[in-house]
């Protein structure tokens, strides 16, 4: 507690307009965003298990139950019983999607888990996943992060969920409503799949 803030607690000094520097949400930030904010996940339902839903799916099927897959299967969730499981088929593009509030922040941080497996590791880029931010019209503002099937150790590599984290600048759309897309293009042949859980997208320096 800072002493001027004693003193007046004391009686000692007028209490009035006496900041509590104590109180770590009247430090400003320093990465020129603005207010601090708050680390509310700005994702719902990012971890794929609760409703609301929050997200839209294209196809409806893209969210797996571990329970549901057969018991040989490598494949869990991170958290809860549920996944997201893009790609795994050929010549198809799956997307997932929310809309999104930025608060006045100039960075947000994507973190979660993520696997890729995939039947070709190295030559040429055939599928791919992207998680971006794009605007009402769907035009790209932000590329988060990206995916292929180079990314991959093997199809038949030991399952292991691997840690997500990258961060991003996001001062061109603080304050304003926009979508977080997550896209996975796969294409005829060698299919990649792309495992997402646990996803949580948080302003930087929040509290
Ligand atoms: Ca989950």
């Amino acid at each position: 507690m800072s002493r001027l803030l004693a003193l007046c607690l004391a009686g000692l000094v007028a209490c009035a307009n006496v900041p509590d520097y104590d109180d770590p949400r009247l430090i400003p930030d320093d990465d020129g965003g603005g207010d601090v904010v708050t680390c509310t996940n700005l994702l719902v339902n990012g971890a794929f298990d609760t409703t609301p839903v929050g997200w839209t799916f294209n196809p409806g099927d893209i969210v797996k139950d571990e329970r549901q897959l057969p018991t040989d299967h490598p494949f869990y969730a991170s958290s809860g019983d549920y996944f997201a499981w893009f790609g795994g088929s050929y010549n198809q593009t799956k997307i997932a999607s929310q809309k999104i509030t930025v608060p006045n922040t100039a960075k947000l941080k994507l973190t979660g888990k993520y696997f890729v497996a995939a039947v070709t590791t190295a030559g040429n880029m055939e599928d791919t996943v992207k998680l971006e931010i794009v605007d009402d019209a769907g035009k790209l503002l932000t590329f988060v992060t990206g995916f292929s099937n180079l990314d991959s150790v093997s199809e038949t590599a030991t399952f292991l969920w691997k840690d997500l984290h990258t961060e991003i600048p996001s001062q061109p759309f603080a304050t304003k409503a926009v979508t977080f897309r997550i896209t996975s293009v796969n294409d005829a042949m060698n299919n990649t799949n792309f495992l997402f859980d646990s996803l949580e997208l948080k302003p930087t320096g929040c509290l």
